[in-house]
């Protein structure tokens, strides 16, 4: 009868007891009570991080009706039937507070908690002035108990019904830091670490992983469908998240809970550099903000980008510091200055514009996108850091943010663009030529996601992307590094400029090709799925053939297992086989039968107009003799004819073309008619 609720089937924060029926046995009830209450003095051991005097205090007092209830259990005189009903009141508001337990010791769930430790306090107000209400009505003449123990219920009753159940003050005061660490998010304003640290303190967050598991859970929670659902609880569940992630990135650096990483070596490097330097250097002598795009002009002075350029604009051709008069006009970005300036800004806080007129664009459009604004904010700084630290970070840091970079490029397409403009694709394309097979697959990995946002795909080409990708695809130290540099080479292939690029690289067939024959079933899909992309391209067609890239499809066909990978085979043999020398190419593998087998086998309705697409092209653009092949094959006709209502509709069009011209064949060869030039037979197919 106990309600056992298990985290994943319960939404949190919602609490679906149910009220014991009324032919309840009394002594059932009973000891469906007791266990109640056991469970929830349990919690006394649990880490609760708000609402943590409530809690200790509730379990305080259903720790006292628990011993009253035991004493119950054990007299002589049993429960009367008057008792009931105030037991089954009880035992419905326990039950409810063991799910409020529940979900404060949850341990991804405790930021959350905390934002909403108002609202689990009236909840506890509730709760425990039904229990008090319970106890009152409780008839404790009739029921044997030792006279103290009634004495202390009847004080539990009294304290229950008049309890304040607080919010916590400290609760107040850590939460309201988490909202102005937010509404700084928002302008864009980095918070001090230590204000961070403090929070992630008071929830007990110590490693990355506990960091992490708030991240998941307010995702989770975020993709809850429920209409509702207040818009402000979305909006909080994105903001935490962004802050989370922030948390993750920036002050954890060492990955635990990560089997197969290697995470010992804790490198605390990095802000030696920047301790030399004074705040006022990282101001414009101009507008005496700390630049946001510092940049140099001929005497070597740096100035914030749009101070310089409004000051050369009203043609005031002199260096504003030195006053000596500029040679040129030119302005160059001080990039390592920008970097010192970003990681100062954040070990210690405070405001790091950016161009803002960018983010004013289409900061409208990215609201939708980012769910909120601090999240938009925080996700933007985290990039930003994340970059700092691939640009001139440790080997440790660099790997620690490409693994951030991964994470944070599986989801959604506003990290992607974040991250691509805060310039991290040159680094990561840096890092496919590290030695650490870790450190290549995590950047690898972060780059097929970046790759799939449109926009990234020209900076990575641009940086040389597609060489080093070939190079992974050839020698990536891990199989799976090379799996994603063909995956990658997938979505660059979308272009069409790049399939040409692609072709053009000498290696980058063989080396799809060398995955095909030795590589993981995921690296194949992912090498016959370049492949196909790339044959969009014209000259590709030729260069694919010429590769021998035909015989390797012909034995995936006959030796492989895998329907997917036979699929996808198929895909790029029906391709290659509307060309002439696609067919001639196909035919000389002797494919024929194998073609025909598959489309009398099981495989997926797909597949089979595959095939039929297939041996159709074969007819049509191979020689003379392959249609007096077809027509021997024995099984053929039958299945194609099935293909007429089984199929596809395209496959049963074209399994009805094919069927007429074997059936041409027939009448031909039984000599009643003359043969049909090549032009008639293009022209029935039509
Ligand atoms: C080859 O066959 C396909 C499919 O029937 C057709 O679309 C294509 O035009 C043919 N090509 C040649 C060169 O005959
Ligand atoms: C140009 O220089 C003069 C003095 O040399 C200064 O007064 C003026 O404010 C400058 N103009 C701008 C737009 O900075
Ligand atoms: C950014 O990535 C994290 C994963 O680390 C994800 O939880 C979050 O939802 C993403 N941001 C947005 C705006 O979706
Ligand atoms: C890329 O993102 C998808 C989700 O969009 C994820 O399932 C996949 O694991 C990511 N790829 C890599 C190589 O991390
Ligand atoms: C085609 O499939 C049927 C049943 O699936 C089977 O009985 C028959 O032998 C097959 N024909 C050939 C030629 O494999």
């Amino acid at each position: 009868m106990i309600q056992r609720s298990n985290g994943s089937s319960r939404r949190i924060l919602t609490y679906p007891a149910v009220h014991p029926c009324e032919a309840i046995a009394p002594q059932t009830l009973l000891t469906s009570l007791i266990a109640l209450t056991r469970n929830i003095c349990s919690f006394k051991s649990k880490f609760i991080a708000s609402n943590a005097r409530n809690g200790r205090e509730i379990i305080r007092q259903i720790g006292v009706v628990r011993i009253f209830l035991e004493e119950v259990r054990d007299g002589s005189l049993g429960l009367p039937a008057s008792a009931v009903l105030s037991l089954s009141e009880l035992h419905l508001a326990f039950q409810k507070v063991q799910f409020l337990l529940e979900d404060l010791a949850r341990d991804d769930a405790r930021v959350w908690m905390l934002m909403n430790s108002s609202r689990v306090a009236s909840q506890f107000r509730v709760l425990s002035r039904a229990m008090g209400t319970a106890l009152d009505v409780l008839p404790l003449g009739s029921v044997s108990a030792a006279v103290e123990v009634k004495e202390h219920v009847q004080l539990v009753a009294r304290q229950a019904r008049k309890a304040g159940y607080e919010v916590d003050p400290d609760d107040i005061r850590v939460a309201s830091a988490v909202w102005s660490v937010l509404s700084g998010f928002e302008k864009r304003v980095l918070p001090g670490v230590g204000d961070l640290k403090r929070v992630l303190e008071f929830l007990g967050i110590r490693k990355w992983s506990k960091c992490e598991k708030q991240v998941k859970f307010l995702d989770s929670e975020n993709g809850l469908e429920n209409l509702s659902e207040e818009k402000r609880d979305v909006a909080l569940l994105s903001s935490l998240k962004g802050l989370m992630c922030y948390c993750r990135c920036v002050l954890f650096d060492v990955v635990d809970g990560e089997p197969g990483r290697r995470s010992e070596a804790k490198c605390g490097g990095g802000g030696e550099a920047v301790g030399c330097f004074n705040l006022e250097d990282f101001r414009c002598p101009i507008s005496l903000e700390i630049m946001a795009d510092p940049v140099t002009v001929a005497t070597g002075q740096s100035y914030d980008r749009c101070s310089i350029a409004k000051w050369l604009r009203a043609d005031n051709l002199s260096c504003p510091k030195t006053g000596e008069k500029l040679k040129n006009m030119e302005v160059v970005p001080n990039l390592a200055l920008k970097r010192l300036i970003q990681q100062h800004c954040f070990e210690n806080g405070g405001a790091f514009a950016d161009s803002g007129h960018r983010n004013r664009d289409i900061g409208r459009a990215r609201l939708a996108v980012a769910g909120s604004l601090a999240l938009e904010g925080a996700m933007q700084m985290v990039a930003e850091f994340l970059n700092g630290r691939l640009a001139v970070g440790t080997v440790e840091e660099q790997n620690k943010a490409a693994y951030e970079i991964r994470l944070l490029t599986k989801t959604s397409i506003f990290n992607r663009s974040c991250l691509v403009e805060a310039g991290v694709v040159p680094h990561l394309l840096k890092l496919l030529c590290s030695a650490d097979s870790v450190t290549q697959e995590n950047a690898i990995a972060s780059l097929l996601n970046i790759s799939k946002y449109s926009k990234s795909k020209a900076v990575i080409v641009e940086n040389g992307g597609l060489n080093l990708m070939v190079g992974v695809l050839k020698k990536g130290l891990k199989s799976e590094a090379r799996q994603h540099a063909a995956g990658t080479l997938f979505y660059l292939a979308s272009t069409e400029e790049y399939r040409r690029l692609i072709g053009e690289n000498a290696d980058a067939i063989p080396a799809l090709m060398a995955l095909i024959k030795d590589g993981t079933d995921r690296a194949r899909k992912n090498a016959l799925v370049a492949i196909f992309g790339l044959l969009t391209h014209p000259a590709n067609h030729r260069r694919v053939i010429a590769a021998g890239v035909v015989p390797l499809l012909v034995h995936v066909l006959t030796s492989f297992d895998s329907e997917a990978l036979v699929m996808d085979a198929l895909a790029i043999l029906s391709t290659l086989a509307e060309k002439a020398d696609g067919s001639i190419a196909i035919l000389r593998c002797k494919a024929l039968d194998s073609i025909v087998g598959i489309l009398n086998s099981s495989i997926p309705r797909a597949g089979k107009e595959f095939c039929v697409s297939l041996l159709l092209a074969l007819c049509v653009n191979g020689s003379g003799d392959v249609v007096a092949l077809m027509a021997k094959s024995p099984s053929l006709m039958g299945t194609l004819y099935s293909q007429l209502s089984e199929g596809t509709s395209r496959a049963s069009k074209k399994a009805s073309s094919l069927i007429r011209v074997l059936h041409e064949f027939h009448e031909r060869s039984s000599g009643s008619i003359s043969p049909v030039l090549p032009q008639e037979r293009f022209i029935h197919i039509r």
